[in-house]
C-alpha cells in the first residue's frame, strides 16, 4: 500500500464540504493520538487526527475542574519514546496539576509539529466500512468526509460524561456543570451555595479544592469512597536530575509490573507474615503517599476475601482518625465494598474538609435525590437550596466514547447496536466484524482501566504501528479477528476476572454505574506482562488468529 496524499487543505480550522483521503484515520489528540500519530508518520503514512477540543490533551483537555490532577507520579505519566523530549521537560512535582500535564501536551504537539495534522473543534459522527474500496468512510461534524485504510480510536476511556437523568434537571436555574465539561474560563464559586454530586475520584479533588472558597458546599454521596493521601512534593533541579537519572530503569520496570506503574508489588504473600509484619508492611506502603498499597501493595488484595478485610479495616481506621464527628464519620468510611476493588483515589485534605462549618454531606442511602428544582436539589428528607450544582457522576467508560459514533462494519453491522447486548473485542484492539478498526482503552485491555494509562497505551500504540507496518509491507489492505480468536479472548478474560473480588463489586470497572450496560469487567486483569506477552505472540505467530488479506 502506498501513502495516499490528503487532499483537505486548512488542517486546525473548522471544515465544510471537505473530502480527504489518508492512509490512517485517528479519533483523538490526547496521549494515545498524540504518540499515534508520530509513529504511523514515522512509517512514512499519510495521516490525520480529529478531534472535537480546540486543543491538544484529550482528558487533560476536557477535565479542567478545581483541582484536576493526576494520581500517577509524574515520570510515570509521559512518552518514552523520545530522549530528547524526556531531557527537555521538566516536571514541577510529583503529581502535576491538569496545567502541567496540558502544558506537556501542547510542548509535544510543538516540538514534534504534530498540529499540522490535527484537526481540532470537530467531531466524528460516523464511521462506515467500505468493503470494496477496503476503506472506511468518515464524517464529522464540521461537514467534513475522510476515506481512511486504518481508523484507529484514541478517545480514552472515559470521555463520555455520564449526567443522571434526575428529574427536574433542565429547572434549575443556577448554574449546572459536568466536572468533564468544564468551562475552560472557570466558573466563580467564590462565596456562592455549592452542591457535589459524586465522590469518586473527581469528586474528592473538587470538594477537597473548592471547600475553603465557597459559602457552603453539600455533598450528595450515594457509595462512600476510599482514599489514600497524597504526598505532592515540588521538585527542584537536583530532584529532576535524580529522576532523570533513573530513566533508563524506570523505562524497563514500567513494562514489568502488574498494572504498569515502576515498583515491584510485595513478595512476600499477606498472609505468610505475622501480624505485625503485616501492620508495619501497610504502615509503610501508606507513608509514601501514592497508590502504592493498592497497586504495589499485596496482589492477594484483589482476589481474596480476608486479605481485603483486613486492609479494607487498616485504611477505614486511618479514615476514621480524621472525622471530628463520630456519625459522621461512619457514613465516610465504606462499609460495602473492599479497598481497592474501586477505583482509589489519591486525596489531599478530602477527609479534613468535612471537619469544616461549611461542609455537609447527605447519605443519598437515607435521603435520595427526588428532583432538581429551580433553586436547588431535593432530597426526600427536604429541599437544600443551592446557586451551582456540580455532577461528578463519572463517564460511560471504556465504550460509551464509541459507541457516540455511529460505527458501521461489514454488512452495515452497528457497533452500538450490537454493543447494547453483549459488549466484544479481541485483546481491546480490534473487534471482528470491524476491519482495520484498531482500538485503544477499549474494554478487555488492561488500558481499559486497572493500568497506569500512559504505560498501557504506549503499549498499544507500538502494537498498533507494528501492526500496521506488517500489513503495508506485506501488501495487506485488511485485517479483523476471527470470530473465535475474539471468543476465546473474552472467555480468557472472563475466567481471570471471576478470580477476584473487583469483578463482584459494583462500579465503572464492571459497567455497572450505567443502567443497562451489559456487565462485564472492563479491564484485562491478568496484568500488563501477561497482555504484554499475548500481544507478542499473536505478532510471532504472524499474526495468528486474525484473518489478513
Ligand atoms: O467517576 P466515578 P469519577 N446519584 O464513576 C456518583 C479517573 N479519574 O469521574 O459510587 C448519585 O468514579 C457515584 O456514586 P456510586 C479515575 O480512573 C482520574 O469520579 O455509583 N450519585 C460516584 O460517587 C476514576 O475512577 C483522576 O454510588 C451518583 C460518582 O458519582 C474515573 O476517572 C481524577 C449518580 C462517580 O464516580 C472516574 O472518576 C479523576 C446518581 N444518579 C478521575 N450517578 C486522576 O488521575 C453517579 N453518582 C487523579
Amino acid at each position: 500500500m502506498s501513502a495516499v496524499p490528503a487532499t483537505a487543505p486548512g488542517h486546525g480550522s473548522p471544515a465544510v464540504n471537505r473530502s480527504a483521503t489518508v492512509d490512517a484515520l485517528i479519533i483523538g489528540a490526547g496521549f494515545t493520538g498524540l504518540y499515534q500519530l508520530w509513529s504511523l508518520r514515522k512509517l512514512g503514512l499519510n495521516v490525520r487526527v480529529v478531534d472535537a477540543a480546540s486543543d491538544v490533551g484529550g482528558t487533560w483537555y476536557w477535565n479542567c475542574y478545581p483541582g484536576a490532577r493526576t494520581d500517577s507520579p509524574s515520570h510515570i505519566y509521559q512518552y518514552w519514546f523520545s530522549d530528547e523530549l524526556l531531557a527537555d521537560w521538566d516536571w514541577k512535582q510529583r503529581y502535576v496539576d491538569h496545567t502541567e500535564s496540558s502544558a506537556y501536551f501542547r510542548h509535544v504537539a510543538d516540538r514534534f509539529d504534530l498540529r499540522r495534522d490535527i484537526t481540532f473543534n470537530s467531531r466524528v459522527d460516523s464511521a462506515r466500512w467500505d468493503e470494496s474500496a477496503r476503506r472506511w468512510q468518515v464524517t464529522t461534524s464540521t461537514g467534513e468526509t475522510i476515506a481512511a485504510r486504518f481508523l484507529i480510536t484514541a478517545l480514552g476511556p472515559l470521555s463520555a460524561p455520564v449526567v443522571p437523568p434526575f428529574k427536574g434537571h433542565d429547572r434549575f436555574k443556577g448554574r449546572l456543570v459536568h466536572t468533564a465539561r468544564w468551562p475552560r474560563e472557570g466558573v466563580d464559586l467564590k462565596g456562592k451555595r455549592v452542591g457535589v454530586i459524586g465522590t469518586g475520584a473527581t469528586g474528592i479533588q473538587v470538594i477537597q479544592t473548592i471547600a475553603p472558597e465557597v459559602a457552603s458546599l453539600t455533598v450528595f454521596q450515594r457509595t462512600a469512597n476510599y482514599a489514600v493521601p497524597m504526598i505532592n512534593p515540588t521538585y527542584g533541579e537536583a530532584e529532576r536530575a535524580a529522576m532523570r537519572a533513573r530513566y533508563p530503569q524506570t523505562r524497563e520496570a514500567i513494562w514489568t509490573t502488574f498494572v504498569g506503574f515502576d515498583e515491584a508489588a510485595e513478595s512476600s504473600p499477606y498472609f505468610s507474615l505475622t501480624p505485625e509484619q503485616r501492620r508495619a508492611t501497610l504502615e509503610r506502603l501508606w507513608a509514601d503517599g501514592s497508590l502504592r498499597i493498592w497497586v504495589a501493595g499485596f496482589m492477594e488484595l484483589l482476589t481474596d476475601a480476608a486479605v481485603s478485610e483486613e486492609i479494607s479495616e487498616f485504611v477505614r481506621e486511618k479514615i476514621r482518625a480524621r472525622i471530628r464527628d463520630p456519625k459522621l464519620a461512619a457514613k465516610l468510611v465504606p462499609a460495602d465494598h473492599g479497598f481497592g476493588t474501586r477505583r482509589v483515589p489519591l486525596e489531599n485534605g478530602y477527609f479534613d474538609v468535612y471537619n469544616r462549618d461549611n461542609v455537609s454531606l447527605v447519605d443519598l442511602r437515607e435521603t435520595p435525590i427526588v428532583e432538581i428544582t429551580e433553586t436547588g436539589i431535593r432530597t426526600s428528607a427536604g429541599e437544600i437550596a443551592l446557586d451551582v450544582i456540580i455532577l461528578a457522576t463519572g463517564f460511560d467508560a471504556g465504550t460509551g466514547g464509541l459507541t457516540a459514533i455511529d460505527i458501521r462494519g461489514t454488512g452495515g453491522r452497528s457497533l452500538r447496536s450490537e454493543w447494547k447486548g453483549e459488549v466484544r473485542t479481541t485483546m481491546g484492539l480490534q473487534i471482528h466484524g470491524y476491519p482495520n478498526l484498531f482500538t485503544t482503552s477499549a474494554p478487555y485491555a488492561p488500558a481499559a482501566a486497572f493500568c497506569n494509562a500512559p504505560t498501557c497505551l504506549q503499549h498499544q500504540v507500538q502494537w498498533i504501528t507494528e501492526c500496521i507496518e506488517h500489513l503495508v509491507k506485506e501488501g495487506r489492505t485488511r485485517m479483523e479477528p476471527a470470530a473465535e480468536t475474539e471468543a476465546s479472548w473474552l472467555a480468557h478474560h472472563d475466567e481471570l476476572a471471576a478470580q477476584t473480588l473487583v469483578a463482584k463489586t459494583r462500579s465503572w470497572y464492571t459497567g455497572a454505574n450505567i443502567e443497562g450496560k451489559p456487565s462485564r469487567l472492563l479491564s484485562y486483569i491478568g496484568g500488563l506482562p501477561a497482555y504484554r506477552e499475548a500481544c507478542s505472540e499473536v505478532q510471532r505467530k504472524g499474526y495468528a488468529g486474525f484473518e489478513l488479506a
